[in-house]
């Protein structure tokens, strides 16, 4: 058994424990990172593509925001279409701010670059990773690393970044955790294309047939989704079949942009809306997919993480600054309040743009006058924006 220390263990190192742990060694704070995969499969997923203003300060506040402002594309505004008719919303207009279009995988390359400068102690490949007593003031972690060998890290806190399916959870005792929970009867398929955007904004399309979203990463890389069947697999679609849909979904006045080429990556994601609560148990705390997953309409996942760290690094640092731990027990409480808004919006956007499989006439007619009232309201545009753009942290 190799015994290992330090201040706070991080499980999980995607875009969550990476930047946890920047955050805190930035302030002088100790960490270990234990990953289940190699970095390369890490940064193999294509995810999310919407950065909040306040992801963005804070991803810069932890010293990686340099490639953000030279390769990120500010969006003043999205498109929103209803049975072909496209419309805009602008958030410059509405509410005075904007999104920016980066990549998860740019953001997480770029986290991983600027922990190897400070020579992070990340271990990949790890297995069996088990939680002694998460109520213990030097809390256990039991792990094998990549080459077999047992370790044992003895530490003050414990930190759940390991996503949705991860054990971090799962070690809060059943009587100790509330699950709140929405599975979707329906996926995305998505694809990345080495084909320019469709459009200079994204487009998010309802019609009959099901929703659509035409998003990007560069002026030559394309991300674009369909709804699909969640029981099917992404080789049951060939990419003919795939750009025959969208452009079926497609606002009228687009479609003569698409410009359509082989598919480069191809994946399905169910949608699911989840929430556990607490999100503390002992010297334990869930941050990010961990604790919460939202369908990805609304573009929240990431950015949702990303303010579960911020609360929380922010309670971490109170702590080692010598305040005693009143920040991080607060952290729960502070982090969920903003965890419902965005679920509720996450949920309120994909109940409007997808069709499902029992939708009734009357409910077809209540989504596309709700797509009316947007199309026409400025303050029904104000409230769809206040919230795609992000909440105040
Ligand atoms: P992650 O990214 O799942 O990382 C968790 C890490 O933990 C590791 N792990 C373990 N490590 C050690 N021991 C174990 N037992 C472990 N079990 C798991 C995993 O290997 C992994 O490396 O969670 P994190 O860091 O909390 O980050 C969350 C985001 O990845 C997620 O919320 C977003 O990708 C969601 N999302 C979007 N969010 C946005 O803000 N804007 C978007 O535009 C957006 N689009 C999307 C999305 C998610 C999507 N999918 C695939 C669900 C689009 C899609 C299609
Ligand atoms: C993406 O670019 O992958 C993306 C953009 C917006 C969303 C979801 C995903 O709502």
């Amino acid at each position: 058994m190799v015994n290992l220390k330090t201040q706070v263990t991080i499980i999980g190192g995607g875009p969550s424990g990476l930047l946890l742990s920047q955050l805190l060694m930035n302030e002088g704070i100790e960490t270990i990172v234990l990953e289940k995969h190699t970095k390369c499969h890490v940064l193999s997923r294509i995810r999310a593509g919407v950065l909040e203003s306040g992801t963005v300060e804070i991803l810069k506040q932890a010293g990686v925001g340099e490639r953000i402002d030279i390769d990120g594309f500010v969006h003043e505004g999205t498109y929103l279409s209803s049975e072909n008719k496209g419309f805009r919303v602008s958030f410059s207009e509405t509410v005075g701010k904007s999104v920016t279009i980066f990549g998860q995988t740019e953001v997480t390359k770029d986290l991983y670059q600027k922990q190897e400068e400070r020579e992070a102690n990340i271990f990949f490949q790890v297995k069996n990773v088990n939680i002694v007593d998460p109520k213990s003031s030097k809390t256990e972690v039991i792990f094998e690393d990549k080459i077999g060998k047992e370790n044992k890290v003895v530490s003050d806190f414990i930190i759940g970044c390991d996503g949705f399916h991860g054990v971090t959870r799962k070690r809060i005792p059943l009587s100790q955790r509330k699950e709140y929970e929405r599975v979707y009867p329906f996926g995305w398929l998505g694809i990345l294309s080495e084909t320019p955007p469709v459009s200079d904004e994204l487009i998010y399309a309802n019609t009959s047939d099901g929703f659509a979203l035409c998003s990007m990463r560069n002026n030559n890389l394309s991300r674009y989704y369909i709804q699909c069947d969640a029981n099917t697999r992404a080789e049951d679609y060939s990419d003919d079949y795939f750009w025959k849909e969208l452009i079926k979904r497609l606002p009228e006045n687009s479609r003569d942009n698409l410009k359509t080429g082989p598919s480069i990556e191809k994946s399905i994601a169910p949608l699911r809306s989840f929430v556990v609560e607490p999100l503390q148990y002992g010297n334990l705390f869930l941050v990010g997919d961990a604790a919460h997953i939202v369908p990805p309409t609304g573009a929240k996942g990431l950015n949702l993480a990303v303010s579960d760290v911020h609360y929380l690094s922010e309670g971490l640092v109170s702590f080692y600054n010598g305040e005693g731990k009143k920040k991080l027990s607060d952290y729960s409480k502070i982090a969920l309040k903003r965890i419902w808004k965005a679920v509720r919006f996450s949920w309120w956007m994909t109940t409007m743009m997808h069709e499902f499989p029992e939708t009734k006439e009357f409910d077809r007619k209540i989504k596309l006058s709700e797509l009316e009232h947007l199309a026409h309201s400025k303050f029904a545009q104000a409230h769809f924006a206040e919230n795609y753009v992000g909440v105040p942290l």
